[in-house]
């Protein structure tokens, strides 16, 4: 069977056309002073998870590297660059004293994009919380609303003249999901009362902090960024259909709809009833965001069944690799119309005006042989899912942009430095750079 294959002239002349990174998975500098700890610097320390311990490191060195990696970009013919700021390389405490040296090094970063034409898409939590505010509780103390709109403060007035394009926050249900519920990411806590005040303390600083973004610089572009899947039923029964349900409001619907100003899904997951005792009066409406877009992050689809084994859910995930699928290194379903599927429900929100899809890719074991990476099932991938993109602009779908995740092979949380998503084969031994056929195939179609 032939991929499909997508038609650039099908997107109107203005659709963004980008590539995203973020700052803890290629900066590096963890131990060099540039910065401030992160929880992710401890996380690693400490052992990730059942895996070994590795010493922080520096991931893709962007701190060094930051022009060769801009001139790739510029290069590839890409236009525009999602990237995050690290906030304790602006705040090595988490708070008080700023690091200006942190500053003049993305005011750096941003003008050389400028130079180049390429606009900055900045993502102001991707993740590295500084470790010092977790050592007060981090996201599970209410104070963390006050400390983020600090750091936005910060970030704000220092870029305003180079940066419009914001997204507050990055996968909020992944970093209170994974880090404060199942502990498999930073900072590795686990349970109900970690996970219920953590998400609803990063949901009000997301909300004030967009609003705070427009009052400092009421042209901003202001977003945040929502993983999603598309989730069918393992069996075609009442049961599976119902979980999938339950499922869709743990995995799409949870974090989008009270910044939409639609509450938390509560009749579908009782379990968030617990959400009171961390709310105060005012909080329904701060958690409402002040949004121009929605970041789209898709990369697969994912089937459920009902299982009475899983506490406060009822239902659970079944692995592509039980269901005679194609995926990706990843363990995730290739399932392109999966990203059709998401953007369709993202745009059923009338409060959603503008959709762009900021992270979309796969990681394969990619070989570098004579000097190149032939990697056919990305080019693959990417084709199946820019296809489906297509067919939705077609449909009339608000989707104005893509990004695709990554550029460079980089740190991927829990599962280091196994997996790659670049655009861009890095050696982590030199560092050395190499374009993989991906990203001539991404360039070219970009050109058409
Ligand atoms: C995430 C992130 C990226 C990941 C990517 C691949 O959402 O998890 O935004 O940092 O690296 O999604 O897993």
């Amino acid at each position: 069977m032939h991929p499909e294959q997508p038609d650039r002239s099908k997107f109107p002349n203005d659709f963004i056309w980008g590539v995203s990174t973020s700052a803890p998975q290629t900066e590096g500098g963890a131990t060099d002073g540039s910065r401030g700890a992160s929880i992710w610097d401890e996380f690693q320390s400490r052992g990730l998870f059942f895996r070994k311990k590795i010493e922080p490191g520096i991931t893709c060195d962007f701190l060094h590297r930051y022009k060769e990696d801009i001139d790739i970009i510029h290069q590839l013919g890409i236009r525009n660059f999602r990237l995050s700021i690290a906030w304790p390389r602006i705040l090595p405490d988490g708070k008080g004293k700023v690091n200006q040296a942190g500053i003049d090094f993305y005011r750096r970063v941003f003008d050389y994009c400028l130079s180049k034409g390429i606009t900055p898409w900045v993502t102001l939590y991707h993740w590295d919380l500084p470790l010092t505010l977790e050592k007060e509780g981090g996201w599970t103390n209410r104070a963390s609303v006050e400390w983020f709109c600090d750091y936005v403060r910060v970030c704000i007035d220092s870029f305003k003249d180079q940066v419009r394009h914001w997204m507050v926050m990055n996968e909020p249900l992944v970093f209170t999901g994974a880090g404060y519920f199942i502990g498999v990411h930073a900072p590795g806590r686990r349970g109900m009362n970690h996970f219920l005040p953590a998400l609803h303390h990063a949901l009000l600083a997301q909300g004030k902090g967009s609003r705070l973004i427009r009052s400092l610089q009421p042209e901003a572009m202001i977003g945040s960024t929502f993983s999603c899947s598309q989730l069918t039923p393992y069996n075609d029964t009442d049961n599976d259909k119902a979980a999938v349900q339950r499922m869709d409001a743990l995995l799409n619907r949870l974090m989008i709809e009270p910044a939409l100003g639609l509450g938390y899904p509560i009749a579908e997951l009782p379990v968030l009833k617990r959400l009171e005792n961390s709310m105060q009066p005012g909080d329904e409406k701060d958690l409402i965001a002040d949004f121009d877009f929605v970041g789209v992050q898709n990369y697969t689809r994912e089937v459920v069944t009902a299982s009475r084994w899983v506490p406060y859910l009822g239902a659970k995930l079944v692995p592509a690799k039980k269901r005679a699928v194609p995926y990706t290194e990843m363990g995730w379903e290739i399932h392109p119309s999966s990203i059709y599927e998401m953007i369709k429900q993202f745009s059923s929100y009338p409060q959603v005006k503008k959709l762009f899809v900021t992270e979309n890719g796969a990681s394969f074991r990619d070989q570098l042989v004579n000097g190149q990476v032939d990697d056919q099932n990305r080019i693959a991938y990417f084709k199946g899912y820019i296809s489906q993109m297509q067919k939705a602009v077609h449909d009339g779908f608000p989707v104005k942009g893509y990004f695709v995740w990554s550029l460079t092979d980089n740190f991927e949380w829990a599962e280091a430095y196994k997996q790659r998503f670049g655009l861009v084969y890095i050696d982590f031994s030199t560092q050395a750079r190499t374009i993989k056929n991906s990203g001539y195939w991404y360039t070219n179609f970009l050109k058409q």
